[in-house]
């Protein structure tokens, strides 16, 4: 039977601007009618088609689509498969009920060589018909848009007067084959693929499974190596039982939480230690070597030690930089590293020693991807729990806790040794970061024009800021602009710094993925050289001081303190 396209009016929806990681709101926004259809149009729009797929070997326009499974997830691949079909998209592969991991899905296009794909999730916020719902497109390499097309995709949402839908195509998307449609006479296929099988077959590519496995279960050298592994109720449940439970052994009880739900069972599925706070309590209290929690779409991680001993997202970079010899997916050594601005710069330590060059980038995925596809770049991170390498194009939660076991299997040591020998090694950038949620949007952007003037004017350099016995003097304010060393495409107004003689850092930016009113984000990074076991927040007091000071942060949104501490 042949399936007839419909060609439907509509107009503009204001504010369909995708942010850090593509278009984020809340679920209902997504509920108005046309609203997904436009921007799922756009998206396809702005698309780029091959010239012509004619020959068999072409690679053809395929895309691939899933998401973390929240709420809106199963409904929105649908209305993807029937817009793609109507749009002379050839073939789609989505995964089993619309399931698929943010890495999993950087994965899958890379490995099927495939136009892009779409990514249905609102990574780490909280899901569920009153919470976000979110669209990101990424490219051919797998990775995030990049701003000149999400810029292109905003653009067509301005203008769109119609979308194109093949409304009476149905296709299983719960049972995993291969399906073909005739539409108006051309064939359109969709291949509903098993979620976990590829990315497995990736991570087996990258590290040594046996040699984790006999950590975990234990040899005769060793006593076994407890785990345990909290997906939130977020994507990464059946990753995680398919690889720390048949292939690497771990018991059923070492990993929790790993039935995906539409509303993460009303958990905020962000692993960091507030709201990942029962696993740091249950590790805290039992008898674990190793807690790992992993967000929403599954491209962050926690890792905790013994006693929920924490390792902070920049330092788990840093760590990772410094033993890649553990894993054989490095054998060859790296091309270099990369952070982005804000993480703490214990990494940066790491490459100049080991000659490494280091690149500092906004925030966001999308802007290491072509230091990858350059191979310039093999490891990078964000401080907000992102950690990943060039096996993909998004951060990789899996692939984080798997690069700690890899470690902790060839060094024999536990996860709080090889973080005192490495600052013992290194020193220790003290590192945190306070975020303000959910604040009017026009104060907070009355603050940041207020401390851009103030650190940008010429005489804010050379001042001294004191708090207590501490005194910093200003090296360098601004408002960090970047430009890709590949394309040199040009970044603006990426967060704003101060920088001083010590190589302290304030940064100041406000969050670009909230699906509600502005959130702003406060880091701060200070170095130690001996000084390496105390606590952050004490050690980072006065830091913390002078950046409430020069901010006004508490006058301009009204806190005294953050929602969230990491
Ligand atoms: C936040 C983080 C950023 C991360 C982004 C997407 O962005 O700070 O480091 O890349 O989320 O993460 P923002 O603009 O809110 O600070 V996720 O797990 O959505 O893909
Ligand atoms: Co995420």
């Amino acid at each position: 039977m042949s399936l007839s396209i419909e060609v439907r009016s509509t107009q503009p929806f204001a504010g369909q601007k995708p942010g850090t990681s593509g278009l984020r709101k809340k679920v209902r926004e997504f509920m108005q009618p046309g609203y997904t259809e436009n921007f799922v149009q756009s998206i396809v729009g702005a698309c780029p088609r091959p010239q012509a797929s004619a020959s068999a070997s072409a690679p053809g326009s395929c895309l691939v689509v899933g998401g973390d499974g929240r709420f809106l997830c199963a409904p929105v691949v649908h209305t993807i498969v029937r817009i793609c079909a109507a749009n002379g998209i050839e073939k789609l592969l989505v995964g089993q009920n619309g399931i698929l991991s943010t890495p999993a899905v950087s994965c899958l296009i890379r490995a099927h060589n495939t136009l892009g794909g779409i990514v249905l999730t609102a990574s780490h916020n909280p899901g569920g018909i009153d919470n976000d719902f979110g669209i990101k497109f990424n490219c051919a390499n797998g990775g995030p848009a990049p701003d000149q097309m999400t810029d292109e995709i905003y653009n067509l949402t301005t203008k769109i007067t119609q979308y194109k839908i093949v409304p009476d195509l149905v296709c299983p998307i719960d049972k995993v084959g291969q399906y073909t449609f005739d539409i108006q006479g051309k064939k359109f296929e969709v291949e509903v693929v098993d979620p976990v099988e590829g990315y497995v077959t990736l991570m087996k590519s990258i590290f040594e499974f046996d040699r984790i496995k006999s950590l975990i279960c234990g040899s005769p050298q060793r006593k076994p190596f407890n785990v345990l592994i909290d997906s939130m109720n977020g994507v990464t449940g059946p990753y995680v039982k398919r690889i720390f439970v048949d292939e690497l052994g771990a018991s059923l009880e070492s990993i929790t939480r790993t039935v995906p739900l539409e509303d993460f069972g009303g958990a905020h599925p962000d692993p960091n230690l507030t709201y990942a706070a029962d696993l740091v309590n249950t590790v805290k209290n039992g008898d674990y070597d190793l807690g790992a929690a992993f967000d929403g779409d599954g491209d962050r991680n926690m890792i905790l030690g013994r006693n929920s001993f924490f390792v902070t997202p920049s330092d788990s970079l840093a760590v990772l930089a410094d033993n890649l010899n553990c894993i054989p997916y490095f054998k060859n050594g790296a091309n270099g590293f990369a952070r982005s601005m804000p993480t703490g710069s214990a990494v940066d330590r790491v490459a100049e020693k080991l000659k490494q060059t280091m690149y500092e980038v906004p925030t966001g995925w999308k802007y290491f991807g072509n230091l990858m596809d350059a191979n310039k770049l093999s490891l990078c991170g964000e401080e907000s729990f992102g950690t990943g390498s060039d096996h993909i194009r998004e951060k990789d939660g899996i692939w984080a806790c798997l690069s700690w076991l890899s470690i902790i299997a060839n060094t024999g040591k536990s996860v709080e040794e090889v973080l005192n020998n490495h600052w013992n090694k290194y020193g220790r950038n003290y590192f945190t970061r306070y975020d303000y949620e959910d604040c009017a949007a026009d104060v907070c952007n009355q603050m940041m024009d207020y401390v851009e003037k103030k650190i940008t004017d010429p005489s804010f350099v050379g001042k001294d800021f004191t708090f207590g016995s501490k005194t910093y003097r200003v090296k360098l304010g601004d408002n960090f602009s970047y430009v890709d060393p590949i394309d040199k495409s040009v970044a603006t107004k990426q967060g704003l710094r101060i920088i001083f003689e010590d190589g302290s850092r304030i940064i100041l930016r406000l969050s670009g993925t909230g699906s509600s009113g502005a959130t702003v984000r406060l880091y701060i990074d200070s170095y130690e050289a001996v000084d390496v076991t105390g606590d952050a927040q004490v050690m980072l007091k006065p830091l913390i001081e002078v950046a409430l000071q020069i901010s006004d942060l508490k006058k301009y949104t009204g806190r005294d303190q953050p929602t969230v501490i990491t």
